[in-house]
């Protein structure tokens, strides 16, 4: 006897091992033991009486049910806001002429400084509760608005105890490697402190779960990358990395050789570089708010992605600069309509490979063994996930078994 049952779902597992579109299975039902999935099948493959199976039997009553969402890519946890700056883009201004002028990230460096810890938590918890209502049972943050050891360490800590406050599985990313703080006029000097002191201190402290870097020429260059990988992979870090989003830097083929677990933005990224990334199982966070906050033009190259053979993950980027967004579903539509993907590939793109994307391995797939963290629609067919804008049609969420508000 099982702990519990789902019955009567319409169970788009997203697994290989479930062929055709989705690995839907129509008339399905999920076990669960332990906070695991321990089966999922057909209703008429169930062994035993409906009543006899499972201790708790849940009716699904032919709703959709996907693997939670997974966002993979955020920078969840800041003080202030950008609308100024978003009114001076409006007027003409560009985001890398803001950045310059020492606006853009170090305006939030300086609000995210002066916050306590209760004010961050409290914005971020908000945000997190957008994520939350749309189905999601994991997200990446980033630290990268503190650029000093104090600073870093304190949003770290905000993240980890965010996954404190709500059943939501939290990764977090250590990205010093963001922007130069206004008490450094050297790059490679802040990227010599970052690795001699930050990313160690704050990996000792055990709140480092990745690292990442923003690999632009308003960021950092190959060459300052490279230490910071370096020092992560000494720490035995896993690298993930911000790259040709304004330009082809390099910064993709970088990662590639440290076995980074994705590289975000894509949107300069060559067609041979798409191989590279195929080749290290990089995976491709594409990330269509900021695409269409900063008005980009140049789309990244999907086509080549899929040739290649890449992982595709999406996500919201939330920041207050260039991707103000909490909505991964938005994020899926998005990347359907300004990107070209499918609904299939964006709803892969939030669960399976968005978990790739972080190095999760029991999660983003409904099969045996994986976690029991999956998300109920109001929907008929899987693809309305990504066919609206706005509409949030989550019945509810089961974060390790369990249903959850
Ligand atoms: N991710 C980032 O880290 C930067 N852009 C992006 O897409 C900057 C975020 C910011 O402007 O605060
Ligand atoms: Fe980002």
């Amino acid at each position: 006897m099982w702990e519990s049952l789902f019955i009567n779902g319409a169970v788009a597992t997203m697994s290989d091992d479930i062929s055709g579109p989705y690995g839907l299975v129509d008339d399905g039902a999920i076990a669960v033991e332990d906070g695991k999935i321990a089966w999922v099948g057909e209703m008429g493959d169930i062994a035993s009486e409906i009543g006899d199976a499972a201790r708790e039997v849940h009716d699904l009553n032919g709703a959709v049910v996907t693997p939670g969402l997974i966002d993979c890519h955020t920078h969840l946890v800041y003080a202030g806001d950008r609308a100024g700056e978003f009114e001076a883009r409006l007027q003409g201004t560009t985001y890398e002429a803001i950045a310059a002028e020492g606006g853009g990230i170090l305006s939030t460096v300086k609000a995210t400084r002066e916050a306590s810890e209760d004010e961050l938590l409290d914005s971020a918890l908000l945000r997190l509760d957008d994520m939350i209502a749309e189905g999601v049972v994991a997200v990446e943050i980033k630290s990268g608005y503190g650029l000093d050891t104090a600073n870093e360490i304190k949003m770290l800590r905000i993240a980890r105890a965010l996954g404190e406050e709500r059943d939501v599985q939290i990764k977090t990313t250590f990205l010093g490697a963001h922007a130069l703080p206004p008490e450094f006029d050297d790059r490679d000097a802040y990227v010599e402190h970052i690795c001699s002191e930050m990313l160690p201190e704050a990996h000792r402290l055990g709140l480092v779960d990745a690292v990442d870097g923003f690999c632009e020429s308003v960021g950092f260059t190959p060459a300052q990358i490279e230490r910071v990988f370096s020092t992560a992979h000494d720490l035995e870090l896993r690298v993930k990395l911000h790259a040709e989003q304004f330009s082809n830097s390099g910064g993709a083929r970088l990662a590639a050789r440290f076995s980074a677990l994705s590289v975000d933005h894509l949107e300069y990224l060559s067609a041979e570089d798409a191989k590279v990334i195929a080749n290290a199982s990089v995976v491709a966070v594409l990330l269509p708010g900021a695409f269409y906050f900063l008005q980009e033009t140049q789309k990244p190259p999907v086509s080549a992605l899929r040739a290649a053979g890449v992982s595709i993950a999406v996500a919201t980027d939330c920041n207050p600069g260039s991707s103000p967004m909490t909505s991964i579903l938005l994020a899926m539509n998005m990347a359907c309509i300004q990107f070209g993907l499918t609904p299939e590939e964006a709803l892969a793109g939030a669960t399976r490979y968005a978990a790739k994307a972080l190095g999760i391995d029991d999660q983003g797939v409904i099969a045996p063994g994986f976690r029991a963290d999956f998300a109920v629609w109001d929907v008929a067919n899987p693809a309305a996930l990504s066919a609206t804008i706005g509409q949030n049609t989550l019945i509810s969420r089961v974060y390790k078994g369990e249903i959850c508000p």
